[in-house]
């Protein structure tokens, strides 16, 4: 299909881009990250969705250089609000499973790291459950993510089937709630029991928690309500160019 073609070259032409949503602490208010996302912008098309986009890239092994410019975007553009003040203190950058199961994954985030001079802490990387499952090489991978110090977020959690047993032996630093739980929050007693129990899960295994996709200030006050810590979504601020997203951080502080 178009995709595959269209894709190749992107990155070079300049049709990439990151938009970056922040993550509010919620006891506070305070900016407490921001979670970069990848935009495609097709001269005739028009955006194009990573949801569509990034099953051909990882089908079609584009996935790996377009990882790694996002990476390094994501630590280009962190860089340029540190500068002038106004740096989230963490980016978080979504990483596909073709990038992970690579050898030298770990060696082109400390490379990466080193040539921007961003503190390992103020980089998270975000990794879905589901690539967890059937993956022994996660594991090994993981560890020497966490020896260099950066953190790791477990995504869309509670979609993707992985044991419990087999979450907790993994040295993740966040639980990311996923939308669909928060979307259910107040619908029915189970809906809000389920977010609940995320929260003990997390903190049982020594996790923060966000909460992602947060429309509506009652999801946000029971999600404030029941210990998570951090939150995401329209109700704060919608994903937006970077440009703009430094506009609303000067605008903060
Ligand atoms: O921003 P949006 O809702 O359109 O994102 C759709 C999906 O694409 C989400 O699952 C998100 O995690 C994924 N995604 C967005 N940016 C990236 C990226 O840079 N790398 C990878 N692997 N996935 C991304
Ligand atoms: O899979 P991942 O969690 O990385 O993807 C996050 C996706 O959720 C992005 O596509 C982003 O655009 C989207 N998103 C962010 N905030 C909201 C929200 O409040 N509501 C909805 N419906 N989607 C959101
Ligand atoms: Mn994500
Ligand atoms: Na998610």
């Amino acid at each position: 299909e178009w995709i595959r073609s269209a894709l190749n070259g992107a990155e070079a032409r300049g049709e990439l881009s990151l938009w970056w949503q922040p993550q509010i602490a919620l006891a506070t208010g305070a900016v407490a990250g921001a979670e970069v996302l990848l935009r495609w912008h097709h001269p005739e098309k028009g955006l194009v969705s990573p949801a569509q986009f990034i099953p051909v890239a990882e089908a079609t092994g584009l996935m790996v250089p377009i990882g790694h410019w996002v990476l390094e975007q994501a630590l280009r553009e962190w860089c340029s609000l540190a500068a002038e003040g106004v740096a989230p203190p963490r980016v978080a950058v979504n990483v596909s499973v073709t990038q992970l199961v690579r050898d030298d994954f770990t060696a082109i985030v400390k490379e990466a790291l080193g040539r921007f001079d961003v503190p390992p802490s103020a980089l998270e990387l975000e990794l879905t459950e589901s690539m967890m499952a059937d993956m022994p090489v996660a594991r090994t991978r993981l560890a020497e993510l966490e020896a260099i110090g950066v953190r790791l977020a477990i995504d869309d959690f509670g979609t993707g089937y992985s044991s419990l047993a087999y979450l907790s032996a993994l040295p993740f630093d966040l639980l990311k709630i996923d939308a669909m739980f928060v979307q259910a929050i107040g619908s029915s007693s189970a809906a809000d029991a389920l977010v609940e129990s995320f929260v003990r899960i997390a903190k049982a295994l020594q996790m923060d928690t966000v909460a992602e996709g947060v429309e509506r200030a009652e999801q946000a006050d029971f999600l404030r309500c029941n210990g998570v810590a951090l939150a995401q979504g329209y109700l704060f601020a919608r994903p937006m160019p970077f440009s703009a997203f430094r506009d609303w951080m000067l605008r903060r502080t």
